[in-house]
């Protein structure tokens, strides 16, 4: 059974590291690493998902989802990846693919490519990445999921809500694919903290860390206590012509759990 929710110890030695989105641009990313001196002994990274597509070292996915270090949410793109080759996790195989309809990805051409074996292994790595990760910390709990927290779900109630056994395809859809926390979301710099009790945020946690939209100035945004770091670090080394046609250059956004509107 694939591992819906993943509860992460408290880390008592090191960071807790939250990276966007990093489709296929694992070398970017180490550099990235290397730049906040992320120590593997004691340090945790854990990434909102959307681990493979577009960048040309999709495939590398495997060697890091093995290190203990490096955890990850599933994206849209690697479910959509899982449900294209029909090698779904147990979660999705009873549910009707018509919930996705046009939320499938079309970028899979890089796993065409690889051999059968390294076929199989990819789809096993990515289909035992939990929906959602919660991590403890010494200021509080904070959680990870890729794009959205459902409407009127606080943390412990979207936990018992992904972990139920009648979860369909079409429950999933917002916590792949939603758009509300990114686009209705503002800069840090223009929002205060959070206010308690603000309807927007999730209750039962201190915030919640997304991916999926890239944010319009490349900086983080919030939306109540849910804040998406994904400022499209991934696309220079995928997507350069298209990245250096951006007003705004993009960039790799990594945050400390704990303060995820100060980026590292
Ligand atoms: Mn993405």
């Amino acid at each position: 059974m694939a591992e819906v929710f993943k509860r992460l110890p408290l880390n008592e030695s090191g960071r807790d590291i939250v990276v966007g989105d990093i489709h296929g641009a694992f070398s970017s990313l180490e550099q990235e690493l290397e730049r906040v001196d992320f120590d593997p002994a004691v340090d945790r990274l854990i990434c909102v998902g959307d681990l493979v597509d577009r960048g040309a070292e999709s495939g590398n996915v495997i060697h890091w989802l093995v290190e203990p270090w490096f955890h990850s949410v599933l994206g849209n793109h690697d479910a959509s990846l899982i449900l294209s080759e029909s090698r779904f996790p147990e979660w999705l195989q009873n549910h009707s693919r018509v919930c996705l309809g046009e939320h499938l990805c079309h970028e899979h051409n890089w796993f065409r490519a690889l051999s059968d074996l390294h076929q199989d292994a990819v789809l096993d790595a990515l289909a035992r990445l939990p929906l959602a990760i919660e991590i403890p910390t010494r200021e509080g709990l904070v959680g990870v999921v890729h794009a959205s927290v459902p409407p009127g779900l606080d943390w412990p109630g979207l936990v018992t809500h992904i972990c139920a056994s009648s979860l369909s395809l079409c429950d999933m859809l917002p916590l792949l694919w939603d758009r509300e926390a990114g686009s209705r979301g503002m800069p840090v710099a223009d929002v205060g903290p959070p206010v308690p009790g603000d309807p927007q945020s999730v209750g039962g946690v201190s915030h919640v860390i997304h991916g999926h939209t890239i944010t319009y100035d490349r900086t983080v945004w919030r939306l109540g206590n849910r804040v998406t770091i994904e400022t499209g670090g991934w696309l220079a080394a995928a997507r350069p012509d298209f990245e250096a046609r951006l007003s705004w250059p993009a960039h790799w956004t990594l945050v400390d759990a704990r303060y995820p509107d100060q980026p590292l």
